[in-house]
Order: structure tokens, then C-alpha cells, then sequence
């Protein structure tokens, strides 16, 4: 560790530096997955003009839990999203994503329903997970877009749904710079 490029007129004074491990966290990726301090660390609206992210309650626990709500998008492509530990993201390793998840009607704020058969966005799709990996060595313009889809039959409009799929590291997501989570592709109707 050395310091540089400071000015000979200016005497450096240091205190309390360290240099610490953060230990990897692979088992549990994803950071701050159920909101239980009511608190929103750790996600971004990915598009912080265009969207409002608020935490919502009851939760997936009920009254006094609490999860994140996603409202006021403009654009369908808009939702939450987190940074995820790249170094956990070996070749050949399973992960399984879970959630719980609700939809809203944007203005009554009435649980509706959505379509699980439709695997693409149809307007009434029900809300999936993408992983997106920037600057890969591997794969189609160094990007990887991975959403997996919601199948889960029986959607219930009122209550929160389960959510389970699972995938396995390739070359190309282990060697992207950055890998986030994201929840978008939602009618911005919902
Ligand atoms: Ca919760």
C-alpha cells in the first residue's frame, strides 16, 4: 500500500487503515432478500427517474413483514435490481432462485392476475427474474441476458406467489465483470 501523486508542500497524515477480507457469500447471494428491517439496502430502482420503490406491507409474512414494492413505471422494462457477488459465479455451479411475489393493479391497487403460460411480454405475463451479466469475455455482444420465466401454475391474484427456478453457471456468465438480478418486464399497468 503506498500513496502518490501528493503534493511535496503537504505533510500526509493516516490513521486506522486496514485492509479487511469480506468473505464471500455464496450460499445466500442475494443481500437483504426479505426486507425484515424495513429497509430497502442493497436494491435500486433500475431507473430511478422513471419509477418510485417504496417498501409495502404485509409481506410474504404477513402484517408487520415487509417486501418492496415496484409502482409509478413509465415503461414496463423498469423494476428492482441488485449487484450480485461475481466471484461466486464458477463454471459448472447450480444456483435456485426463489421469490415471493405479488402484482397490483397500478391505480386500484387490487390484486390481479396474470399469465403464466406466457413466457414472453405479452402485458400479462407474471413477474420473472433475469440474471444480466456486463462485459462477458464469452457470449453475443458481451451481454448475457437470462430471464427465466414464471411457470408456476394456479396464480393467486391476492396473495404472494411462489416463485423457484434453477440454472447452472457457463463460461460466459463466469466470466462477465459485473452479473446483477433484475425483476422488470411487468405490464407497467400491474
Ligand atoms: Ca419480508
Amino acid at each position: 500500500m503506498y500513496f502518490d501523486g501528493i503534493s511535496t508542500a503537504y505533510d500526509v497524515i493516516v490513521d486506522n487503515i486496514e485492509v479487511k477480507h469480506l468473505p464471500k457469500q455464496c450460499n445466500a447471494l442475494v443481500e437483504n432478500p426479505s426486507f425484515n428491517n424495513g429497509s430497502a439496502a442493497f436494491w435500486q430502482a433500475t431507473d430511478r427517474d422513471r419509477m418510485k420503490l417504496k417498501l409495502h406491507s404485509p409481506g410474504s409474512e404477513g402484517q408487520g413483514d415487509f417486501a418492496l414494492r415496484a409502482y409509478a413505471r413509465d415503461h414496463q422494462a423498469y423494476g428492482i435490481r441488485q449487484q450480485l457477488d461475481k466471484r461466486c459465479f464458477v463454471t459448472g455451479e447450480e444456483y435456485k432462485i426463489s421469490a415471493k411475489f405479488r402484482l397490483l393493479n397500478a391505480t386500484s391497487g387490487a390484486g390481479v392476475h396474470c399469465n403464466t403460460n406466457d413466457q414472453w411480454m405479452s402485458g400479462k405475463n407474471c413477474p420473472s427474474v433475469m440474471i444480466y451479466g456486463e462485459e462477458c469475455a464469452v457470449g453475443a455482444n458481451r451481454y448475457i441476458y437470462w430471464r427465466f420465466w414464471n411457470t408456476v401454475q394456479g396464480w393467486q391474484k391476492d396473495a404472494y406467489n411462489d416463485f423457484k427456478k434453477g440454472f447452472l453457471v457457463n463460461d460466459a456468465l463466469a466470466s462477465c465483470l459485473n452479473v446483477w438480478v433484475y425483476i422488470n418486464e411487468i405490464s407497467k399497468d400491474q
